[in-house]
């Protein structure tokens, strides 16, 4: 047997441990090795029932997903995991899986091929192949809807959301929840059935529905998929496999499940998913910082300013679990940010996302206050004030004065200098950038921002506390704008000029939104408020080089005072709902305008709005990764996807070029750079990378990346 998998056995009860980790992944050796163990089960009479359970923190997280890049490149044939579970399942004596942590995917497939299931509750039950563009591919799709039910099974494998243990009692899926100590509940059970006639999941019909209900659920399923899940094919292919189960017998639908499989598996969706997915654990890691490196317990935080980013920082902390302090120059102010904290809370509340009681919880643990007194007390300040130098170097002062030492001092600037604002304290070493984004209870992105004296320390307990904050924590180097905002002004930059240009603002929104991302770029400046932006460029006016062009549009539309969702009027207008239509009156100015300076408009088609402005991005976020503000290609594709709005299923952007072909865009880019001028001058990392016929992520590997 191989040496992930053991056979001990216990009165009777014979035990399969699988021992890979970290998540017990079904890697080549794991199958092998528990069908070897059933071999001698089989054989060995004083067996009278098999326990099947991992070792470690988790049962088994699916199959080994760095072994689908070898399947699609003809290396590896696959884990073979349908026989071993058909195997596993016509076993003479009963089969209990024990489950705790997760049961994902090829791991979930693996205990629904077992003839029970008992599991801890904290244990999580799924299918998040789609996550991974995929669809199950041992039988998910058929054993499933079979346990679980039809609504249930489809709902799972289109959304990849796992069910708790105790919800999965309640579906089938689990048969009993074990108290206690789990390979002594499930070695228990193991004796209750011992020797009884152990029902197959396969065999079990009577929860596949009728035609007429299922008609129903499928027709609803696909509606849902093309509205949220736009563009994406694996969702679409998993309904179709779950319907194939309702239709034709097990080992039919196993073969219609098997031929969408391997479609997902080839498609240039799954391959950018699961470059996601590996590229967003790849940002964890720091070269210069190695893992055991002392992090600072985070036991209570602060906030400074409780507007709308200060209080979205203050309910995350709060929603971790940390006690956080907010504070505010006047009452008014302070009023004005709780009340708003209360009134997310409670339109949760509203929409069932978490009950009264643990909102009231989370609101328990933010206390207002007006002075910096109680700052001595706590471990993490963040600062999240207006975006201004002088104002942020005052609250710094105050915070180096008030904090007690080892605090560590972030602020939440999306574009400012942390050095410069570090340099307004006698502890650089404790400051640090910690680029929340808007709302900041709901993205998932946190850019951590390292100044030149940022201490070791201070950065791994940032990277640490994106995790307890559920986000994912991309650490990036000091220039203006970080990564995230410095990429995304040559992008909205292009838009603009697109509509100085003759493309009208819902053409420019269109066809990016075609393309996958969540909002075109004007109406995410309308959402973010245009007022911003504007403010940041006054700042930095004396930066702009002569001669160089500047769009200009949105500042006009700043000067009429219309900054967006927020005043009712941006670049589209809104309702109270805050429902966008476009304005006529915006058309006509920006019609005025151009004519004003010059500027001739033509007709602009929907594939020159997309390069310009993804490529822009390309353009910039190349000359990012060679001047080492990015520590890889993979960390801008995780920002742009968490923070932007940019399609996972393409990758994120250095991604998407590399599928693109870096001599295609390279190309692409020097044409603009013939017809735009200097602004387009494409990034030498680019040039060089386009030359040579290599990717980002070659570029990424040779560097030391992983993913
Ligand atoms: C599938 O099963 C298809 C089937 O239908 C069968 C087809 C034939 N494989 O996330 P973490 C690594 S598709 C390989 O930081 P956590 C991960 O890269 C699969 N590696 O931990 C990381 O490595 P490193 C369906 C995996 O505690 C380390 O483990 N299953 C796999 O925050 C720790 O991971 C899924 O999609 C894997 N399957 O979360 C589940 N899983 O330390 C994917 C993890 O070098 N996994 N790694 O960076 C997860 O959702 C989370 O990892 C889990 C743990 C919740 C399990």
């Amino acid at each position: 047997m191989t040496d992930l998998v053991q056979l001990t056995s216990d009165n009777g009860i014979a035990i399969i441990t699988i021992n890979n980790p970290p998540v017990n992944a079904l890697s080549p050796g794991v199958p092998e090795g528990i069908s070897e163990a059933l071999d001698q089960i089989a054989q060995n009479a004083d067996v009278k029932a098999t326990v099947l359970i991992g070792g470690g923190r988790t049962f088994v997280a699916g199959a080994d997903i760095k072994e689908f890049g070898k399947m699609t490149s003809g290396k590896s044939r696959g884990p073979g995991l349908l026989p071993l579970l058909l195997k596993i399942e016509d076993s003479a004596k009963p089969v209990i899986v024990a489950v705790h942590g997760s049961a994902f995917g090829g791991g979930m497939e693996l205990a629904m091929a077992g003839h029970y299931r008992v599991a801890l509750a904290t244990a999580q039950f799924g299918q998040p192949e789609v996550k991974l563009g995929l669809i199950p591919g041992a039988a998910g799709t058929q054993r499933l809807p079979r346990l679980a039910g039809v609504a249930k099974a489809v709902e799972m494998c289109m959304s990849g959301n796992p069910v708790n243990t105790d919800e999965a009692l309640k579906l089938g899926i689990v048969d009993r929840i074990i108290e206690g100590d789990l390979l002594c509940g499930a070695i228990a059970f193991a004796r209750e059935v011992a020797g009884k006639p152990a029902p197959k999941t396969r065999e079990r019909n009577e929860k596949l529905g009728n035609p007429a209900e299922n008609a129903l659920i499928f027709s609803t399923a696909r509606e849902i998929a093309a509205k949220k899940q736009r563009g994406l094919l694996a969702p679409a292919r998993a309904i179709d496999a779950v319907e194939a189960a309702t239709k034709m017998a097990f080992e039919e639908g196993c073969k219609v499940e098997q031929k969408l499989f391997i479609e997902c598996l080839f498609s240039e969706q799954s391959k950018s998913l699961i470059h996601v997915f590996f590229s967003e654990r790849e940002a964890a890691k720091i070269p210069d910082i190695p893992k055991q490196t002392n992090t600072i317990p985070i036991h209570s935080a602060a906030v400074v300013g409780a507007g709308t980013m200060g209080g979205g920082i203050a309910m995350v902390l709060a929603n971790a679990g940390i006690p956080v302090l907010v504070k505010e120059a006047d009452q008014a102010a302070l009023d004005r940010g709780l009340a708003t904290i209360r009134s997310n809370y409670a339109n949760s509340v509203k929409r069932g996302r978490f009950p009264q009681q643990v909102a009231e919880e989370r609101l328990k643990r933010i206390t207002p206050t007006l002075a910096y007194d109680d700052f001595s007390r706590v471990d993490l300040v963040i600062e999240a004030v207006f975006e201004g130098m002088a104002l942020k170097k005052e609250v710094f002062q105050e915070l180096d004065r008030a904090c007690k030492p080892g605090a560590i001092l972030a602020s939440n600037t999306s574009t400012l200098s942390i050095d410069e604002i570090a340099s307004s304290t006698s502890r650089p070493e404790a400051v640090i950038g910690t680029h929340f984004f808007s709302p900041a209870n709901v993205m998932r992105l946190l850019e951590i921002v390292r100044g030149k004296a940022s201490s070791k320390e201070v950065v791994a307990t940032c990277m640490q506390l994106s995790k307890t904050l559920g986000k994912v924590g991309v650490l990036v180097g000091n220039c203006r704008g970080f990564v995230g905002n410095r990429v995304f002004g040559p992008y909205r930059r292009e838009a603009q000029f697109l509509i100085e240009e003759g493309a009208s603002v819902e053409a420019v929104d269109q066809a990016l939104s075609d393309f996958g991302m969540a909002m075109g770029p004007l109406a995410t400046g309308d959402l973010a408020g245009l007022d911003v932006g504007w403010r940041i460029r006054k700042e930095y006016r004396h930066l702009e080089v002569p001669g160089i062009r500047q769009p200009f549009v949105e500042d006009r539309l700043c000067e009429l005072g219309r900054y967006g969702q927020k005043t009712g009027a941006g670049w589209y207008k809104y309702d109270d709902q805050r429902r966008a239509t476009p304005d006529p009156a915006v058309g006509k100015h920006i019609r005025k305008w151009v004519e004003e300076a010059g500027i001739v408009q033509r007709q602009i088609l929907a594939a020159e709005i997309t390069d310009r402005c993804l490529y822009a991005l390309v353009n910039e976020g190349a000359r990012i990764l060679e001047e080492g503000f990015a520590l890889r290609a993979s960390d801008i594709d995780i920002i742009y996807i968490n923070g932007y709005g940019f399609p996972a299923h393409r990758g994120g952007p250095m991604w998407y070029a590399d599928t693109v072909g870096l001599k295609r865009v390279y190309d692409r880019i020097c044409e603009f750079h013939r017809q735009q001028g200097e602004l387009w001058q494409p990034a030498p990392l680019l040039k060089q990378l386009a030359e040579l016929g290599k990717t980002f992520a070659e570029f990424g590997r040779e560097q030391g990346a992983t993913a």
